[in-house]
């Protein structure tokens, strides 16, 4: 492909409440396109109709599918039925619709956990379905591994220009900071923030600290799904990561050295680890000309400004 000019183009991006999707409106706001989003309650993910009445009046050129059900280990773990129920609804109706609409350009997100849980690291594209997946978030990762291969089957099929890009751990402004369903890092920083605040000696850290994890800003994951809408085609889904990991413990020291905490970390070992290594190898997004700029401290310190002006407004923070 000569690659896709987004001038004067009507872009869809599905999911913009989220963390993901609005990265994808302010990233795209830079851009000379028209922006396309769902007012609140319109439209129904899930519900096929709904689905195809919004695209089919909408009539955009192309689709960003930031919309998913996503969560942390314990969140996936408990809710095995919504992850894979949800996210199966949202991604077969929206690329579904999309091809009955004509709409030809469109990217699907996934995520690094559609791996196998032992997968040689850092992990290249082609360690798809090459082994078991990590029990605390199979559900997840089959869903999203079934929304790589529709993006495939309608490209082989229709000729559709359709591709997926798989982001490692996300963080960033707009993130789910509530402790039972939020991702690690968010957890820490509220934790940490809590204990930092009230004065606490400890903060307790679920599983033993030793899980390596790759995390990248959702502003650097939105410019690199701009990237891909603009200058790649391809079957082949691309891995959208920084190519560098941390232990969970070397993360709550870095979080702890933002916040000014200095009390100890008490590992609950009766929580999940998880995966024990989840870091992406990056070449493939390298070599087609992108990579991460946002340095994980950096990161850190931007999104801790975040949560603190922002975290009266946050569910499930105190
Ligand atoms: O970010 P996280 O929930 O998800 O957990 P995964 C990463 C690691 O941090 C695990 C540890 O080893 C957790 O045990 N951890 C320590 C904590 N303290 C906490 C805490 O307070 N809260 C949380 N949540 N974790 C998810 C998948 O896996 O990653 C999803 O379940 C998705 O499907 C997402 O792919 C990106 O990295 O283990």
């Amino acid at each position: 492909m000569a690659g896709f000019d987004l001038k004067g183009k009507r872009i869809w991006v599905a999911g913009d409440r989220g963390m993901v999707g609005s990265a994808v409106v302010r990233r795209l706001a830079t851009e000379s396109c028209e922006i396309v989003t769902a007012v609140r309650g319109r439209v129904d993910l899930r519900r096929q109709d709904s689905v195809e009445r919004f695209i089919a009046d909408e009539k955009p050129d192309a689709i960003v599918v930031a919309a998913a059900k996503v969560g942390g280990i314990l969140a996936n773990d408990t809710r095995p039925a919504e992850f894979l129920y949800d996210n199966l609804m949202i991604e077969a109706n929206i690329i579904h619709a999309a091809h009955q609409n004509d709409v030809n350009r469109l990217v699907f997100l996934g995520s690094s956990c559609i791996y196998p849980k032992f997968a040689p690291q850092p992990m290249t594209e082609d360690a798809l379905l090459t082994g078991p997946l990590e029990s605390t978030n199979e559900w997840y990762a089959i869903a999203k591994i079934a929304g790589i291969k529709l993006c495939q089957a309608y490209r082989k099929q229709y000729g559709r220009d359709y591709v997926s890009a798989m982001p490692t751990n996300l963080y960033g402004p707009n993130d789910n900071f509530d402790l039972q369903s939020s991702h690690v890092l968010p957890a820490l920083m509220v934790k940490i923030h809590d204990a930092h605040a009230s004065g606490a000696p400890t903060v307790p850290v679920w599983g033993t600290g030793t899980p390596r994890r790759e995390f990248l800003h959702v502003d650097d994951c939105a410019d690199g799904i701009v990237f891909i809408m603009k200058s790649y085609s391809g079957a082949e889904h691309l891995n959208l990561g920084t190519g560098v990991d941390v232990s969970i413990r070397e993360l709550a020291e870095s979080i702890a050295r933002t916040v000014g905490y200095r009390g100890e970390f008490v590992f609950d070992t009766s929580k999940p680890d998880g995966t024990p290594r989840k870091l992406m190898n990056v070449d493939r997004m390298k070599a087609l000309g992108w990579q991460a700029r946002i340095p994980l401290d950096d990161g850190i310190r931007t999104t801790y400004q975040w949560f603190l002006e922002n975290r009266r407004a946050l569910r499930g923070v105190a």
